[in-house]
């Protein structure tokens, strides 16, 4: 049985390394909710909310997801007893949408499932890979040649796949000089929607680049029209933003609207959700891998776990902290093998150690909110 009794929440700041530009937008600091439940024994659990700064990649943003799990969410988790964390979402079920706002709350419930038992994580959630293969996402840079080096430097680290954002104004010129540079490493496009069926001619003519999939290129609500490219182009189509639910998983396959699905908790909801469109995807032949929305240590932890499932193919947007952040706020930061692995640690829950000093130092808003 699982009870929380009190919910913390913090939001802090903090500054990216280098400046992260996708199809919608740059940017330099990252305004991260994190969130603390505790049950009535004093276990804890953390959970980390991956919303944008800016409703942008979707609806959901920092001051909004605030809002509603402090005054939506907190108030229908505290004080009530489920069987176990797998049946928080479905206590969250009267409240629509607002997925990372939940899987925030969610992820932080199953932590603490997990340290209660003893038990990593990534076990605890079916997991039965503790070697995942680690891939990164490159932002749109100021110049090709910055690009270039960018790519070396993930290269020689060991990193499994590369991939780049593209644009409209970033494409097929880049790929190229990336493929004559680099030759035939991994290489992937995420768009994030910065196209429509009206540039089915550029689309079809990055398919000479023998690219591993090209990721949302069509608008971030679409299904339909991503059907109809992928029936004209050979590159594999992977999905990000529309795939919210095991729903819209079964429909995208079922449309053929891409081979491939990106499977974020934030943007589908938490381990919960992400464990059921993992084994759906599984049982219809869709490779599944974990996205990221350049999160802290927490969230990183939460996906190095999920991404631990049998459905998780492909290397997944989780890559080293230092990537990301001067410093982490979880003990160890996380690290990546020369070979482009990350190991699932052996201690219970999230099994890193999170640094409340430090969280509480770089907080900017704070609240308890208890039964
Ligand atoms: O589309 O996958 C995306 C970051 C923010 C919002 C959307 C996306 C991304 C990334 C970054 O690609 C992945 C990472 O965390 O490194
Ligand atoms: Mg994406």
């Amino acid at each position: 049985m699982l009870k929380i009794n009190q919910i913390e929440l913090f939001e802090i700041n903090l500054p990216l390394v280098h400046f992260f530009e996708t199809s919608f937008g740059r940017t330099y600091e990252r305004r991260i909710i994190l969130v603390r439940v505790e049950d009535v024994s004093g276990a804890e659990g953390w959970g980390e909310c991956t919303a944008g700064e800016t409703p942008s990649y979707s609806e959901e943003w920092t001051d909004a997801a605030w809002a509603v799990i402090e005054r939506i969410i907190a108030p229908v988790v505290i004080g009530v007893e489920v069987e176990n964390a797998a049946k928080i979402w479905d206590l969250m079920k009267q409240i629509r949408g607002n997925r990372m706002a939940k899987a925030a709350v969610e992820t932080a419930c199953w932590d603490l499932e997990a340290k209660k038992l003893g038990v990593p994580l990534w076990r605890h959630l079916g997991g039965i890979n503790k070697e995942i293969a680690c891939g990164v996402s490159i932002g749109i840079q100021d110049s090709v040649e910055q690009l270039l080096e960018k790519i070396k430097t993930e290269v020689d680290a060991g990193y499994q796949r590369i991939k780049i954002k593209i644009a409209p104004h970033w494409d097929y010129e880049v790929i190229k000089k990336v493929r004559e540079t680099f030759g035939d490493i991994q290489l992937m496009g995420d768009a994030n929607s910065a196209y429509t069926l009206n540039d089915i001619d550029k689309l079809k003519s990055l398919d000479e680049f023998d690219l591993m999939m090209l990721e949302q290129p069509l608008p971030h609500d679409d299904i339909i029209d991503h059907a109809k490219l992928q029936m004209q182009i050979s590159t594999p189509v992977c999905l990000d933003e529309p795939i919210k639910s095991p729903e819209d998983a079964r429909k995208a396959i079922e449309l053929r609207s891409g081979k491939i699905i990106n499977l974020k908790n934030g943007r589908v909801g938490g381990h919960s959700e992400s464990k059921r469109i993992e084994k759906l995807c599984r049982e219809a032949g869709i490779p599944v891998w974990c996205g990221g929305m350049l999160e802290s240590g927490i969230g990183r932890a939460h996906n190095i776990a999920i991404s631990t499932l049998a459905g998780y193919t492909m290397p997944g947007d989780v890559s080293a902290s230092k990537r990301y952040w001067h410093e982490d706020i979880i003990e160890p930061a996380v690290e990546v093998s020369v070979s482009g692995t990350i190991t699932a640690p052996e201690s219970a829950g999230i099994g890193f150690e999170v640094k409340r000093g430090l969280i509480e130092r770089l907080a900017v808003r704070k609240n308890l909110l208890a039964f």
